[in-house]
């Protein structure tokens, strides 16, 4: 009897430790499966009113002249692209290219986070050629999952090779006359460098999104993102430059069915930086907070 009651006592204080230690992760559970609707395993679809936002990128100053590339070190390369030149600022009357325009995060109409609907996968693929010992596109977007296509066009060998910090690194040969390579990125991210292991001067970009509001700036510097949700975004305007680029962000509200504004400019006369930098945790803190 008495030592039965020990043993339960000893039970019990053991079960309700259990119990306390669990609160974190098995109280998270339980709150998911009570609030359908809520997380991302069950994450609803839009289907509420819909406008654009569309812009046009500046580029202020005198933009850094191209240099030729030295590519001697595959006579192919220079046959093909005698005149191969840099492609990390492509600027024409002002108006920048290659610049990767994105809802980084944002409520639609009616409170909830744009984060929290699923979108579907494109079922279209995105190409990325290597033509004349260059990538083209310079820059480009696809969704999470979303099927690469990666093309040889020259008559020399290539070796894609993608840095990612948060997908899978690796890196690939593609030798002339070889079939495509199809790749996907299973996590978001802004933006990927993509090197060539044979021609150190090949670099492209990709930017990999969990939805489909994303753009790159065409060769007068415009962009148009639609189909968005009716609601208040930041968005982000990304260039190549530096380590990891150079971003601008701006506040922006879609009216349904209408269209929103966001211009933005890089270059000398532009602010530094710092703005954009310092919003930049505020921002982040929400998803700190999912922990
Ligand atoms: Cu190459």
């Amino acid at each position: 009897m008495n030592k039965q009651t020990k043993v339960w006592l000893v039970l019990s204080i053991a079960l309700s430790m259990l119990a306390l230690g669990s609160a974190c992760g098995g109280g998270t559970s339980t709150n998911k499966e009570a609030t359908p609707g809520t997380t991302s395993e069950t994450a609803a679809k839009y289907s509420g009113a819909t406008g654009s936002i569309s812009g046009v990128i500046s580029f202020n100053g005198t933009p850094p002249a191209p240099k030729k590339i030295d590519t001697t070190a595959d006579p192919v390369c220079g046959q093909k692209n005698p005149n191969l030149v840099t492609d990390d600022t492509i600027v024409k009357d002002g108006k920048l290219a290659n610049t990767f325009i994105y809802i980084k995060e944002g409520t639609v109409e009616g409170g909830k986070k744009i984060g929290d609907f699923a979108w579907d996968t494109p079922t279209s693929e995105v190409q990325l050629d290597q033509n004349g010992c260059h990538y083209a596109p310079h820059v480009l977007g696809v969704q999470v999952n979303q099927k690469l296509k990666i093309t040889n066009s020259d008559a020399t060998q290539h070796n894609i090779h993608p840095t990612p910090k948060l997908n899978p690194e690796w890196n690939q040969t593609q030798a002339n006359g070889a079939p495509p390579i199809e790749k996907s990125f299973s996590r978001a991210e802004v933006l990927i460098p993509v090197k060539c292991n044979q021609h150190p001067w090949m670099k492209a970009y990709i930017g990999v999104m969990k939805h489909p509001f994303f753009k790159v700036s065409n060769d007068t510097g415009a962009y148009e993102i639609s189909g968005v949700p009716a609601g208040t975004y930041t968005v982000v305007a990304w260039r190549e430059g530096g380590a990891t680029g150079e971003e601008k962000t701006m506040q922006v509200t879609v009216p349904a069915s209408g269209s929103a504004k966001a211009d933005f400019a890089f270059g000398a006369a532009t602010t530094s930086l710092k703005p954009s930098l310092q919003m930049m945790p505020a921002l982040e803190l929400p998803a700190l907070h999912n922990h």
